[in-house]
């Protein structure tokens, strides 16, 4: 930056060529390629006791039909405006009150549902509904007619991870309104389960979805019983606790093309060592309680969690996990986007 006002020359030089639209590459280019990656997303914390009681009013203020979506965007504080929680990812909370329906679209955007509370509420993906449970992780494949309905008797609140900013990103993005609110159901609930989900496919034909996983619904029932087979089978990592990521089953790869999703178990008293990644994680905190203690350029952050409350941890921040009680967190990033591209990058440090 001396260059501008030790040389008026150069000065004028800039001047000159702005209104042609050219500016010169030596004045940013140590910004355009940092030595480490330096994101502009903070880490944030948000309570769910503190959103929960917005979520309610928006529930008085607007009905899902007419929201489309009824959604409150998990905005990051330094990037207010844009609808995003980190450069790549998108997240919010979705509300469905009991009765309502919001109405059948789709979208070049992958999306996933991770159930917060509540239950009797389901999604129809592809002609197949799904009833959604607390903890449960659900994909909606880019290009499908999705829709949602209630039948239950309370509010139902869930976690939606979109990679609406990467479509964004790559001016990618088509959208299409189905002519019915709800589309018509032409599978049993479960079918997409029972033939992809039990570690079997079947012989004949192509992936339903592409490179998206055929399963609409990882159930935690499921998830959790392999967590706790874990904890009392396997070594437990000093980083991670006991932690897996989902899969496609056509596939061992991300269940879907840009998002990887994780759910990991911190037993009582865990106390992780710190380690930092190149893919910024948004957490969902479906049992018990803990900190999470972060350190980047922005500084020092220690967020006290628990249950439902949501954090985001940007890329290349240095993350601690401890519980005292033991925890069971979801979690989701851009991971498999980085690894196709080759740049994705971890380290683990001793504390
Ligand atoms: C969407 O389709 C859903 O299907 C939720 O529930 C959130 C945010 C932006 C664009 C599409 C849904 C969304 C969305």
């Amino acid at each position: 930056m001396l260059t501008k006002t030790t040389h008026p020359d150069r000065a004028q030089l800039y001047a000159d060529m702005s209104p042609h639209n050219l500016t010169p590459l030596w004045e940013v280019l140590h910004a355009l390629v940092p030595q480490q990656p330096k994101t502009p997303c903070v880490p944030a914390h948000w309570k769910y006791d503190e959103v929960r009681p917005f979520l309610m009013r928006a529930g008085a203020a607007i009905t899902a039909e007419e929201a489309i979506r009824r959604v409150l965007i998990l905005e990051n504080p330094a990037l207010r405006g844009l609808s995003c929680i980190t450069q790549s990812l998108y997240a919010g909370l979705q509300l469905i009150l009991p009765g309502e329906v919001a109405p059948s679209h789709r979208h070049t955007q992958s999306a996933l549902r991770f159930i917060v509370e509540g239950s009797g509420a389901y999604t129809a993906v592809d002609g197949e509904k799904t009833t959604m449970q607390p903890g449960d992780f659900i994909i909606t494949p880019k290009w499908t007619w999705h829709d949602h309905g209630h039948e239950g008797s309370d509010p139902m609140v869930w976690l939606d991870g979109l990679d609406i900013p990467t479509i964004r990103f790559f001016d990618a993005g088509f959208a299409e309104n189905d002519s019915r609110s709800s589309q018509e159901i032409s599978k049993p609930e479960g079918a997409s389960f029972a033939a992809y989900g039990h570690n079997m496919a079947p012989v004949r034909g192509d992936s339903p979805f592409g490179n998206t996983s055929p399963i609409f619904s990882y159930p935690y029932a499921r998830t959790r019983e392999a967590l706790h087979t874990l904890e009392r089978s396997e070594k437990m990592d000093a980083w991670d606790g006991f932690k897996l990521r989902y899969t496609n089953p056509l596939t061992g790869g991300s269940p879907m093309p840009t998002m990887q999703t994780f759910m990991q178990l911190l037993p009582p008293g865990f106390k992780g060592s710190p380690y930092r990644q190149t893919d910024g994680a948004v957490f969902s905190v479906v049992e018990g309680s803990g900190q999470a203690l972060i350190e980047s350029h922005h500084g020092s952050y220690t967020f006290e969690f628990s249950k439902r409350d949501h954090f985001v941890v940007p890329s290349w921040h240095t993350l601690r996990l401890l519980s005292q009680e033991g925890c069971v967190l979801f979690s989701y990033s851009d991971r498999p986007i980085q690894q196709a591209l080759g740049i994705h990058k971890e380290e683990r440090l001793v504390s």
